[in-house]
């Protein structure tokens, strides 16, 4: 934790900014290791503020280190006082705030220059610490066990969609998971033709591609992780799909390096789906950074920027033809110098089950 928030302490002396109010509760586990659901963080030059109320004065005592520890519950108030006796001019604050929030914290910071920020510690974040590359590595292993016990609990014409996605929650449950990281996508026959279809009471039949989109916690951190597995044998078009699907998959692995543009790591895939006459059925971005948050940065597509060493990213091809059916395979990717490692390790050759 120390050494976080030494980087954050150190880009915070780089910035314009005087000081910076952390209220993302994900940015405040980071920078503290608190995991209550009620706290703020107040850093500056020569402060290092944890603000909590009464109900989560202990625990903060337990874990939070570093920090001096305000039992308040109008800290608002409290840090006016302390910026206005600092005679601090700019602050920066987490842009996830409410509404309502942001014109309390101009009223009661008046004169004081707000600039709303969503990349100051979400940047930090990107670069995993081999404590965070642990946990979320354990995360996809979970997810890679339960993946290959469901392949056993589904009978075809019998077990709903909603029934295969409690199966799976249920199990990385059972394999230690602290809970699942995102609703549990379970879409069969035309409804994988949906990205995001989530479970419904159909049932699994004969001809059905079926799609398994699910993750979960670990130590607060999340895995994410697709297959795509075909009931019965698959139509040409099917296996085609597939396979195209997974080379475009495949090729980002091969290409993923340390250094990789932001642009590449589109590209490299959406060009395998391109060339297989598929470019207009990949209808969503290659991926997204996963870590605290199932969604956080980087975003790839047309954002500049090259991937790092430690960045642990997904990489998520699909081609979904509307009204028949969608594939998709992610993988949880992390960055090396030299490559990268995939840390969901769940069989992609296509899978049929009868
Ligand atoms: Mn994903």
């Amino acid at each position: 934790m120390e050494q976080r928030i030494l980087n954050f302490e150190q880009k915070l002396a780089q910035s314009e900014l005087d000081g910076f109010l952390v209220t993302n509760l994900l940015n405040i586990y980071y920078l503290t290791g608190f995991s209550g659901t009620e706290a703020t963080v107040f850093i500056s030059k020569n402060r290092r503020l944890f603000l909590t109320d009464a109900r989560y004065t202990l625990m903060a005592r337990k874990s939070v280190q570093g920090f001096d520890i305000i039992e308040t519950r109008s800290p608002l108030s409290v840090l006016a006082n302390i910026v206005s006796a600092d005679g601090l001019s700019r602050l920066g604050f987490d842009k996830q705030v409410t509404f309502a929030y942001y014109q309390n914290l101009k009223a009661c910071l008046a004169g004081v220059e707000l600039a709303a920020m969503d990349d100051f510690t979400e940047e930090l974040r990107m670069i995993k610490d081999s404590n965070e590359i642990a946990a979320i590595k354990r995360a996809c292993q979970i997810s890679d066990q339960a993946f290959a016990d469901v392949l056993s609990f589904i009978k075809p014409g019998e077990t709903t969609e909603l029934e295969v996605a409690h199966f799976l929650d249920f199990r990385m449950r059972e394999y230690g998971a602290a809970g699942i990281s995102f609703e549990t996508i379970a879409a069969s026959g035309g409804r994988s033709a949906m990205p995001h279809g989530t479970a419904t009471d159909k049932a699994i039949v004969s001809g059905d591609m079926l799609t398994l989109d699910f993750g979960c916690y670990y130590n607060h951190y999340v895995s994410d992780m697709t297959r795509t597995v075909h009931i019965g044998p698959p139509t040409d078009e099917e296996f085609d799909i597939y396979e195209t699907v997974l080379k475009a998959n495949q090729s980002l692995i091969e290409a993923s390096k340390a250094g990789l543009s932001y642009r590449d790591f589109d590209r490299i895939p959406r060009q395998v789906i391109d060339e297989a006459g598929y470019a207009q059925y990949f209808t969503h971005g290659i991926g997204h950074g996963i870590g605290l948050d199932i969604h956080e940065r980087p975003y790839f597509g047309n954002a500049d920027g090259v991937v790092e060493a430690g960045m642990v990213v997904t990489d998520e091809p699909g081609i979904y033809l509307d009204n028949k059916y969608g594939v998709r395979i992610e993988d949880d990717l992390l960055i090396t110098a030299a490559g990268c490692e995939v840390l969901t390790q769940a069989p992609k050759e296509l899978i049929m089950l009868s």
